[in-house]
């Protein structure tokens, strides 16, 4: 895109300047395991991410108005509205897994919840809880107490977060669960616009923003398979690679499963067929 400016990179996506009030989000095919991008893409990866955060965007717009100002003809690239963002990952768990299970095996709470003694690896929690995390520029986010995070953001943007951010979580939970797929925990970037209002920004109950985990499949007490990218760890497990960069090449059966999953999720997720997203975007915001 030579007519704007580059603002950002994630891992596997690219945030481009339209203008002062716009930007551009484009969701590249890369994929990321055990935190190395990988160099084999997945096609349509991009899309299906694309796609999916503008379902759930327009679907939870009556909770917290959003960043989506639309979709482009590619599929894999949306404009939104520039905000300024707050400094804080805003992570909903509903189920107990990955550095919460690790923070809960250790301490017995998570980001200063006292959580009931007994649970085991995966266990649904009786409620779900709001575990804030810092940005961190290199490796992983921080988990935070709510003290923390105050400081941050002040006390009534806290509140309002965690609020909305549960809401939001709870809605989307439901519909997947209903469709098949456990969202285990989540994480939202939220930013404010010049009147100060709240408003949902990046992408939002993605596989990439989110762990799926496949219904039919669910057994608590231990890890779960992750919906799209378990194909992916598995080939890499099998190979002994060691996990640091440079990854390995993907095989073009490992390719073509995950790429059925990612489908396989915006198909179960939206009931919209992905031939009918690729062919007109704006299909999933109807
Ligand atoms: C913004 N990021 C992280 C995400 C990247 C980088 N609506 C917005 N307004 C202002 N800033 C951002 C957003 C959003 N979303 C998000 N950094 C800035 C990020 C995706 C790709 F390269």
């Amino acid at each position: 895109m030579p007519e704007t400016a580059h603002v950002g990179s994630g891992k596997v996506r690219e945030l481009y300047a339209l203008d002062d009030d716009r930007l551009v989000l484009v969701a590249s095919d890369r994929i990321s395991t055990f935190d190395v991008v990988l160099a084999t893409e997945i096609p349509d990866k991009g899309r299906v991410l694309t796609g999916l955060a503008g379902f759930w965007f327009v679907r939870t717009n009556w909770i917290v108005p959003n960043h989506l100002l639309g979709l482009r003809e590619d599929g894999r690239s949306s404009e939104c509205r520039r905000l300024e963002m707050l400094p804080l990952e805003c992570v909903v768990r509903g189920y107990i897994t990955g550095s919460g299970w690790k923070d809960y095996e250790a301490t017995g709470a998570t980001s200063g919840h006292a959580l009931p003694t007994g649970l085991r690896e995966s266990d649904r929690l009786p409620v779900p809880i709001f575990t804030p995390s810092t940005k961190a520029d290199e490796g992983h986010d921080e988990n935070i107490d709510l003290e923390q995070a105050r400081e941050l953001v002040g006390a009534d943007r806290l509140e309002e977060v965690e609020r909305v951010s549960l809401e939001l979580y709870r809605f989307a939970a439901e519909h997947a669960l209903a469709r098949g797929i456990i969202i285990a925990d989540t994480k939202f970037e939220f930013g404010v616009d010049a009147e100060g209002r709240l408003v949902l920004a990046d992408e939002a109950f993605t596989p990439d923003s989110s762990r799926f985990w496949p219904a039919a499949e669910y057994e608590t007490g231990k890890s779960q398979p992750s919906f799209d990218k378990q194909f992916v760890r598995d080939y890499c497990e099998s190979l002994g690679w060691d996990k640091t960069a440079p990854g390995p090449e993907l095989p073009d059966d490992v390719v073509a499963g995950t790429r059925a999953r990612y489908v396989e999720a915006f198909e179960k997720l939206t009931e919209i067929p992905f031939d009918r997203y690729v062919a007109d975007p704006e299909a999933v915001l109807r």
